[in-house]
């Protein structure tokens, strides 16, 4: 049965996950009258929330189109497609479809920075975090990172460093964020876009109303639209007035502003070509919202980055193992294979999960040119034994336990096995964090 709604309330939320739950904190400690709404009637912690919240404005089961349409806002979940017919009915009966970002926005105080891409957004993220802390702000750093950006909120906070995802952008109308970024752009999520317009698109959206501009020289899709009229800055590639690049200075690789070289990538933690694109990144963000190069220099030294992301876990008789359980598409398992090739032996790349509506074609060149062996694991196993098996030995595997076991078997000294599965996690595993900690562990009993 669809659920009714009352009359006198003005906003509804949809989806009680992290981020509708935290719209619904937030609305409470305004005081204002909502009813929260989740399509799942056998949601996990539905006493809890109808506990907290009260079960009269508690919904769970069929969502009431024609009730939803008579709010003047309707507060939806990243989750949620908004083209789900209900949604659709709703908004062409007048109600408003906003995001828990769009109500960020009329309350933060502070100035934010705003970063999306496919890939490389937690750890660009958290790096700016870090560096605006350790230069003295009290910063606070959250969205599709993990902290709802509403439960951040705080009059005391100078600048908040949001991470934000498609899904969140889509809601978005004038997110007018200090400084904002498109890190790139690769297929991810092609189960919820008809097609890459699309989810370009819904990234682009991070630009509007944006202050400053950051976007990545390398590529096109990147660039703010031409309505945006901002102050741009770029990273990545060869150093250029107004970029903070990469070239070549007494016989290494260092980063740079401008044509002025600031510190050889080699004393970074965080390796790999595309850690280096992350670290541009991230200084050109944080000289947008003002932070001393100096002090961001010495960040850059201290980062580790996060984990499940091209982290090293063990050498094992010569071979390293490293895991990128959240490399969880294409894009993300190229820059993983080509930013971790050994500069002697090859990659074992361990791969494989639920595919996302995703091919694989766009693997080809990386696999050719790095990789030893593949370990097929998950849904997509077929498929990428169908696009790859031509290039490197094909092995598969039931569980990361034997995945890791043929991985071993496969490798030679001066290899790198890699867990960078290009995929998402939910078909095996919890989700990645799992999948990562049973690779760790499976690593770890390699005699
Ligand atoms: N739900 C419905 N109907 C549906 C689908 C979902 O009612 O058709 C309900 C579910 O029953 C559940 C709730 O909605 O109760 C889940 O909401 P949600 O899927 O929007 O997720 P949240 O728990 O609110 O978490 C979201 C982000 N999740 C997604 O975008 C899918 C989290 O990103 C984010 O950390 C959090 O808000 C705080 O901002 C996660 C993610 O996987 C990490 N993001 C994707 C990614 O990184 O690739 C985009
Ligand atoms: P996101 O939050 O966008 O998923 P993360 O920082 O968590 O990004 O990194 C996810 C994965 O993306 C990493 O494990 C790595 O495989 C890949 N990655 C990291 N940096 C880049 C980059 N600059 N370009 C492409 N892929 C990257």
């Amino acid at each position: 049965m669809p659920q009714l709604i009352a009359s006198s309330c003005q906003t509804a939320i949809v989806g009680a996950g992290v981020s509708g739950v935290s719209v619904a904190r937030f609305l409470v400690r305004q005081g204002k009258a909502f009813t929260l709404h989740d399509t799942r009637a056998d949601h996990p912690k539905r006493a809890d929330i109808e506990r907290e919240f009260g079960a009269s404005r508690v919904h769970f089961g069929p969502l009431d189109a024609l009730a939803l349409g008579k709010m003047e806002e309707v507060v939806v979940s990243p989750g949620l497609a908004l083209s789900i017919p209900e949604l659709q009915q709703a908004r062409n009966a007048g109600a408003r479809l906003v995001g828990d970002i769009e109500l960020f926005t009329r309350y933060a105080k502070a100035p934010f920075v705003a970063i999306t891409g496919s890939n490389a957004k937690s750890t660009v993220t958290t790096l700016v975090g870090q560096m605006a802390e350790e230069a003295g702000l009290n910063v606070a750093v959250g969205g599709n990172l993990g902290t709802p950006a509403l439960d951040l909120l705080d009059d005391n906070v100078e600048l908040y460093v949001l991470e934000l995802s498609s899904f969140q952008l889509e809601t978005v109308s004038k997110l007018g964020a200090k400084v904002a970024t498109v890190l790139n752009l690769s297929a991810d999520h092609m189960d919820r876009y008809p097609d890459m317009p699309a989810y370009h698109q819904a990234k682009l959206r991070v630009y509007f109303g944006a202050e400053q501009v950051v976007y990545n020289s390398q590529s096109v899709l990147t660039q703010p639209p031409m309505s945006v009229n901002a102050v741009p800055l770029t990273f990545g590639g060869r150093p250029e007035f107004h970029r903070f690049g990469v070239a070549e200075h007494e016989g290494e690789d260092w980063l740079y502003w401008q044509l002025q070289p600031l510190m050889p990538a080699s004393e970074m933690k965080i390796k790999g070509r595309h850690n280096i694109d992350n670290a541009l990144a991230a200084l050109a963000l944080g000289r947008a919202v003002g932070l001393s190069t100096e002090s961001m220099l010495d960040t850059l030294r201290r980062f580790s980055g996060l984990p499940h992301r091209c982290e090293w876990v063990a050498e094992k008789n010569g071979v390293v193992f490293y895991n990128d359980s959240k490399g969880t598409n294409v894009g993300a398992a190229i820059a993983a294979i080509e930013g971790l090739k050994p500069a002697a032996g090859r990659v074992v790349l361990i791969a494989g999960g639920d595919p996302k509506g995703a091919t694989f074609n766009d693997m080809r060149k990386s696999v050719e040119r790095c990789v030893r062996s593949l370990v097929l694991i998950g849904t997509a196993a077929d498929a990428m034994a169908e696009t790859l098996g031509d290039l490197a030995e094909v092995k598969r595997a039931s569980d990361m336990k034997e995945a890791v076991h043929q991985a071993r078997e496969a490798a030679e000294p001066g290899d790198v096995v890699l867990l960078s599965p290009a995929c998402a996690s939910f078909d095996m595993f919890e989700n990645y964090q799992d999948r990562g900690n049973q690779f760790r562990r499976a690593v770890e009993g390699v005699a």
